[in-house]
C-alpha cells in the first residue's frame, strides 16, 4: 500500500493481514517500510524525528537502500509462496522525494530492480483530513504543504506505468475500504492463478 500519512493504511494494511491469516490463505507476511529497526532504518528514523539532518538525495537513497537490505528476504518468501502485505514501498519513495524538488525518474532509479507488488493500493484522503487525525504533525513531512505535493506526485503516470494500481477514497468508513481492498486482491489472485495455470 501506497499512501499519504494518516491515510489509514497501517489500519488497513492490517486489517488485510488478519482477514487472509484467518481465511486460510497460506502465510501471511506484514512488513512496512522504511523498516526502522535495521541499521539503515534507525538513520531514516532519525531523520524524521528530526534529529539528523542530511541532504535530501542522501535520505532517498537511504530509504531505497532500506528497500534493498530487505530485498533478498521478500524474494525467498514469495517463492516459498508467502503472501507480503507491505505498508508502503518505493512508489512513496519516489512521491516523497518528488514533492520535495527531485528529478522523478532520478527518484526512480535506485529502486530499479526490486521485487515488483502483484497490486498497489493508494489510499488518498484530502491533506485537510489527513491533518486532522491523531498525532498529525510528530514527523518530518507531516504538514499540509507537502501532503498536498506528495498527493499531487502520486498521481503521476510514470509511477503508475505498468504496475497493478488501485486508487482507494480513504476518508470512508474503514470496514468499506477493507471490503474494496479484499475484492480487490481476490481478483488479482484469480487472476495471477488463471495466468500461471
Ligand atoms: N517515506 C517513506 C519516504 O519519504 N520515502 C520512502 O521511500 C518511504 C518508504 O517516510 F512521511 C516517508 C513517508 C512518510 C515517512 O513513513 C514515514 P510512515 O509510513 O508514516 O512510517
Ligand atoms: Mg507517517
Amino acid at each position: 500500500m501506497s499512501c499519504l500519512d494518516r491515510s489509514g493504511k497501517s489500519t488497513q494494511s492490517k486489517k488485510l493481514e488478519a482477514h487472509l491469516q484467518k481465511v486460510g490463505y497460506g502465510k501471511v507476511k506484514w512488513m512496512c517500510f522504511p523498516n526502522r529497526k535495521t541499521a539503515i532504518g534507525t538513520a531514516i528514523d532519525l531523520y524524521l524525528r528530526r534529529q539528523l539532518e542530511l541532504p535530501d538525495e542522501a535520505v532517498h537513497r537511504l530509504f531505497s537502500a532500506n528497500r534493498w537490505e530487505m530485498a533478498k528476504s521478500i524474494v525467498e518468501d514469495l517463492k516459498a509462496g508467502t503472501t507480503i502485505i507491505c505498508d508502503r514501498y518505493a512508489f512513496s519513495g519516489v512521491a516523497y522525494s518528488a514533492a520535495k524538488g527531485l528529478d522523478f525518474t532520478w527518484c526512480q532509479s535506485p529502486d530499479r530492480g526490486l521485487p515488483c507488488p502483484d497490486g498497489i493500493f493508494f489510499l488518498y484522503i484530502d491533506e485537510k483530513v489527513g491533518a486532522s487525525r491523531a498525532n498529525f504533525g510528530d514527523e518530518r513531512y507531516e504538514n499540509a504543504e507537502m501532503q498536498a505535493e506528495v498527493r499531487n506526485q502520486f498521481k503521476d503516470p510514470r509511477l503508475r506505468a505498468h504496475v497493478n494500481w488501485h486508487d482507494v477514497d480513504g476518508a470512508r468508513d474503514k470496514e468499506v475500504i477493507h471490503a474494496e481492498i479484499l475484492a480487490a486482491v481476490q481478483k488479482c489472485k484469480a487472476s495471477l492463478r488463471s495466468r500461471r495455470s
